[in-house]
């Protein structure tokens, strides 16, 4: 595989190459499954497995396994099997709070440039979980693009467009439709700033139809993929994918619950509300009734949506407790390592033998 196609870079390069050559090649997590990682690299795919000391390693440290996106140190690569000896730093992972360790982040994938928010205009489309999607995308430090998909089935998306571009300053929202191909060129002309990018949304609202759209490859059928029941495909993997015009596209299942990592930083979010609060008579304002509230007088004003000061504040409630969540897991973490330090000891103590 062409590694720069693979959207490896100068500095990537470089950091790989003052630290693991000549004893290793450098690889990209294109899928996992199981126990397994699928490796591109520029002897082709192989799969992987991870060193016992990269699992050592992946259990102390939050960071864990190796996701799809990361760039790896390969160990006797032969093009169709390979050992992960580590994973490179990793540059905007996009993660969620971990279900199995809570107070924990999980990474779903890693070094992405910009995550393409996918909602169906059919029946899909809600600017409160888009909202959510942008908190989500906020702490990752990539670029959020919302992508509309299926004009072709809503005709008078105008007025959809406009409320979700008013959502975030600069916020870039692409209409498109896979049936008709309306939108894809200026799809890809902003993809043609963001080398990797993962694709995100709930299941059914046409991601693997774009990917396959802006592949050219038919990933109807795959190993990632399974009927739902309903007569469907569904993603069941995540999975990186190359554009035909050069870049990655990462698809994913559908999310079910969209949650906002530890330390969610609602950023360009909302800044309508943090420029109204300003103007407030107290600065601890809450919004809630107090008197010369700037952000009560847009909202009886109708300048501003009541609904859209709720989410505000469910969002930053929600990123705080995830905050206070991990405070404790530190504290406890920190306690048992004291303890069993403090075990240690005692037992270094005792097996001494005595001082005369
Ligand atoms: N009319 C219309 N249908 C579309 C469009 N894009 C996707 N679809 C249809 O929507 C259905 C779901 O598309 P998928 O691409 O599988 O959706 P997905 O987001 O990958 O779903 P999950 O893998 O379950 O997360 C399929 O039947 C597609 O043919 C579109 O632009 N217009
Ligand atoms: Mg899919
Ligand atoms: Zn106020």
């Amino acid at each position: 595989m062409d590694m720069t196609q693979l959207g490896l870079d100068a500095s990537v390069r470089s950091h790989f190459d003052a630290n693991w050559q000549p004893t290793h090649r450098i690889g990209r997590v294109l899928a996992v499954t199981g126990a397994s990682w699928l490796v591109g690299s520029d002897l082709g795919e192989a799969q992987a497995q991870v060193s016992g000391k990269l699992r050592h390693l992946a259990e102390l440290a939050s960071s864990g396994l190796p996701v799809v996106g990361d760039w790896v140190a390969l160990r006797r690569d032969t093009g169709t099997q390979a050992v992960i000896d580590a994973v490179l730093e990793r540059r905007h992972t996009l993660s969620r709070p971990d279900p199995e360790r809570p107070g924990q982040t999980e990474a779903l994938v890693a070094n992405v440039d910009g995550v393409l928010i996918v909602m169906g205009l059919d029946f899909d489309y809600n600017l409160r979980r888009l909202e959510r999607y942008l908190a989500m995308v906020g702490t990752s430090g990539a670029v959020p693009v919302v992508v509309l998909t299926k004009t072709d089935l809503a005709p008078n998306w105008q007025p959809l467009q406009q409320a979700a571009v008013q959502l975030a300053a600069g916020l870039l929202v692409h209409p498109v439709s896979a049936v008709s191909g309306q939108g894809l060129d200026d799809l890809v002309a902003t993809l043609g700033m963001l080398p990797t990018v993962v694709l995100i949304g709930s299941s059914g609202v046409g991601k693997s139809t774009l990917v396959q759209a802006l592949t050219g490859v038919d990933i109807a059928t795959g190993p990632t993929r399974a009927w739902d029941g309903r007569g469907r495909h569904t993603t069941v993997g995540r999975h990186l994918h190359l554009r035909s015009g050069g870049g990655c596209l990462i698809d994913t299942p559908g999310l079910r619950s969209v949650a906002v990592p530890i330390g969610g930083e609602l950023g360009d979010l909302f800044t309508e509300i943090g420029a109204l609060s300003r103007a407030c008579r107290f600065s601890d304002c809450q919004h809630q009734g107090e008197p010369g509230c700037a952000v009560q007088a847009a909202i009886a004003a109708g300048s501003l949506d009541r609904e859209r000061l709720s989410a505000y504040r469910k969002l930053h409630r929600e990123a705080r407790r995830q905050d206070a969540k991990q405070d404790v897991q530190l504290r406890a973490a920190e306690a048992q390592r004291r303890r069993k330090r403090a075990r240690e000891i005692r037992q270094e103590l005792k097996a001494r033998p005595p001082r005369r």
